[in-house]
């Protein structure tokens, strides 16, 4: 059993409901357990002319293989609509695996931790929200240490509902 960080997200087509319904999703994945969901947090798009985000950080515990995950996590995404029509264009769901125990994986179609977590304070927020400030990533970073330079700029925390 290893524990797995998600970050979603999505711009288009009502983003928190596509975020509810990946929780949902998440939660029927088979040899998996959801153990947590971060708040919803509300940012500008990375790239000018795009909707506003939406984003949550979701843990789950797992005996998935890292590849059978992503093939999971890919199979919801096409579910609720996602096309590929560009990289970085907007989109009904993303689902990127951020942390994946404490393993650094380099393959053609999986990277973790994921490329620009640490940048990213709709990524780090919500995740320091489940994980322990102490964590360590299989890279070394410590995440208080990443949060610490990451400020929480033009995030906008949702109130549960
Ligand atoms: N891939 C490699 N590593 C991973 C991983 N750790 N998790 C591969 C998931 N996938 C991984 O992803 C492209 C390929 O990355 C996959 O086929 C997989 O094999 P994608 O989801 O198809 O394409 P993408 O999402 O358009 O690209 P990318 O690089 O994931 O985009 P980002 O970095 O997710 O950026 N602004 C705000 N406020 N909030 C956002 O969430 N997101 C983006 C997209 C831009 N601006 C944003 C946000
Ligand atoms: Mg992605």
């Amino acid at each position: 059993m290893e524990r797995i960080y998600i970050g979603m997200g999505s711009n288009l087509a009502d983003p928190a409901e596509q975020l509810r319904s990946a929780i949902e999703a998440l939660a029927q994945l088979p040899q998996s357990a959801l153990v947590g969901v971060s708040a919803f947090y509300q940012s500008d798009s990375l790239l000018p002319g795009q909707p506003r985000y939406t984003n949550a950080v979701a843990a789950l515990d797992s005996t998935l293989a890292p590849l059978a995950l992503l093939d999971a996590l890919q199979a919801i995404e096409n579910g609720q609509g996602r096309e590929r029509l560009e990289r970085w264009g907007p989109r009904t769901l993303d689902l990127d695996i951020l942390l994946f125990g404490d393993r650094l994986i380099d393959e053609p179609r999986l990277k973790v931790p994921h490329y620009h977590m640490q940048e990213r304070a709709f990524v780090l927020y919500p995740l320091a929200e489940l994980a322990p400030a102490a964590l360590h990533l299989a890279d070394g970073r410590c995440l208080k240490d990443l949060l610490a330079a990451c400020p929480f700029v033009g995030l906008e925390r949702l109130s549960e509902d």
